[in-house]
């Protein structure tokens, strides 16, 4: 039961309760309630692939906190912590994982890089992923309320390999996006490249 999973690795400075306290006071109920889903699926990806548990946990819970930011938020952190002025060509899809583990990183007092990494990666992917990243990753696009075409090939793929569940995401994430014309960022494009080539039967 994920309820009474105990914090003891000192990732985050309290109880798995505090944390989800502090992440209510940031998300609407709908949004609070994906982001537990995607905790409860992060656990039992983590269980399958011999991944720290805590970690998956507070990666999962964390991963959309700065979802509802405004974007002066977003706009000011780029600035503030230099990161790449190409970012502010972008919006909220993009802003709220690069951007948002700054945030989780400063008002949560989280500095775990692999969970920060896990929330900076988990729109786009990225070239390399720990377990930890992957897990986070496939567990936002296969938790149990998402209801796409696809979805149980997803959720099938990912349980057997989760490798193959990036690939998997990542090819049908930017088909999505050419479809609809939407801005790539670079990032999604080198994502499809390390990981779709890899996995021709997905
Ligand atoms: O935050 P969630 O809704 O739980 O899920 P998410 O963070 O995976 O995705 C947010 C949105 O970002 C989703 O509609 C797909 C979109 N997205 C993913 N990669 C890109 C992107 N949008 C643009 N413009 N460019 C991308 O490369
Ligand atoms: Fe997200
Ligand atoms: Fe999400």
């Amino acid at each position: 039961m994920v309820t009474e999973l105990e914090y003891k690795e000192n990732i985050f400075a309290g109880t798995r309760q505090d944390l989800l306290d502090r992440i209510a006071e940031q998300l609407k109920p709908k949004r609070f309630k994906h982001v537990q889903r995607v905790e409860a699926t992060a656990i039992e990806l983590a269980r399958e692939n011999q991944v720290d548990v805590e970690k998956a946990s507070i990666a999962g819970l964390t991963h959309d906190y700065a979802k509802q930011r405004p974007d002066e938020d977003f706009i000011q952190a780029i600035h503030y912590y230099c990161l790449n002025p190409v970012l502010l060509k972008y919006g909220n899809a993009i802003w709220h994982g690069v951007v948002g583990a700054e945030l989780v990183k400063r008002e949560l007092g989280i500095t775990d890089e692999d969970v920060l990494n896990a929330i900076r990666h988990h729109t786009t992917g990225a070239v390399y992923m720990t377990p930890l990243e992957q897990i986070v990753y496939m567990a936002d696009y296969i938790e149990p309320a998402r209801d796409f075409p696809g979805v149980e090939e997803a959720r099938r793929i990912t349980h057997h390999d989760l490798a193959a569940g990036v690939a998997f995401q990542a090819k049908h994430t930017l088909a999505y996006l050419v479809d609809k014309n939407k801005p790539v960022y670079p990032k999604s494009i080198e994502t499809y490249n390390a990981w779709v080539p890899q996995h021709p039967g997905i």
